[in-house]
């Protein structure tokens, strides 16, 4: 049985995963010594023949103590969390050269949208796969989010990603994988009775791989009779 995350391919996952270990490492300390404390306190107080309970009124200097520790201790994970945070989820710090795709959700599918030959979104040349997406491995791809009906989670486990998709807004998200492989697409918002069926794969392929699938959709989506060599590793 697997506790953790599952493998990662993302070049900013173990960025995620260190985060995520010390805010758990952390919190499990504090768990471990609140209830160690407690269970200290319930057998040494105990009730016993002939000693008197004793009120008592506050002690300023252990109420200090116990409001000034949890301060940093909920600082450490803020500035932990909020750097990561901020150099993956900030518009501004997302990678400039990236291949641009678009992504819309919809009760109960995923589509992506790739820009054809001319490189460009939005144009006649685009072509779009339903429930697969397709990388090139080792490059920056920044994907815009929509959806149409409802709140979904565009979430790619083995990618670290995981961005809600909401109507009426464009959000972006980018990632770079460094292995190629079949990985998880999935939706992890409930999003409805469908939302099971959320489920598709991510295809990272070498870049040589990648310029042949492209070729060949495009081929398909032009109407053009696949006059290409067939794809050997797929
Ligand atoms: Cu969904």
């Amino acid at each position: 049985m697997d506790w953790g995350f599952p493998e990662n391919v993302s070049t900013f996952g173990a960025d995620i995963d260190a985060a995520y270990g010390a805010i758990f490492y952390a919190t499990a300390l504090m768990f471990v010594i609140v209830q160690g404390l407690l269970v200290y306190c319930i057998i040494r107080f105990r009730r016993r023949e002939g000693r008197k309970a004793v009120p008592i009124h506050g002690n300023t200097r252990l109420e200090i103590l116990w409001t000034v520790v949890p301060f940093f201790g909920v600082m450490f994970i803020a500035y932990t969390s909020a750097s990561v945070w901020l150099d993956i989820k900030s518009p501004d710090r997302m990678p400039e050269d990236a291949m641009e795709l678009s992504v819309t959700a919809q009760q109960f599918e995923w589509s992506v949208t790739y820009p054809g030959a001319d490189g460009q979104l939005a144009t006649a040349d685009d072509y779009s796969t339903r429930n697969e997406l397709h990388i090139p491995v080792d490059r920056a791809v920044r994907l815009t989010l929509h959806a149409q009906d409802v709140i979904h989670s565009f979430y790619l486990p083995e990618l670290r990603v995981k961005q809600d998709a909401v109507p009426g807004m464009e959000i972006p998200v980018w990632l770079q994988a460094t292995a190629t492989g079949e990985y998880t697409l999935g939706c992890a918002e409930l999003c409805g009775l469908g939302h099971y069926r959320m489920r598709g794969t991510v295809n990272v392929y070498s870049q040589q791989e990648f310029d042949t699938w492209a070729a060949e959709e495009a081929a398909i989506a032009s109407g053009a009779p696949a006059s290409l060599p067939p794809v050997a590793a797929r």
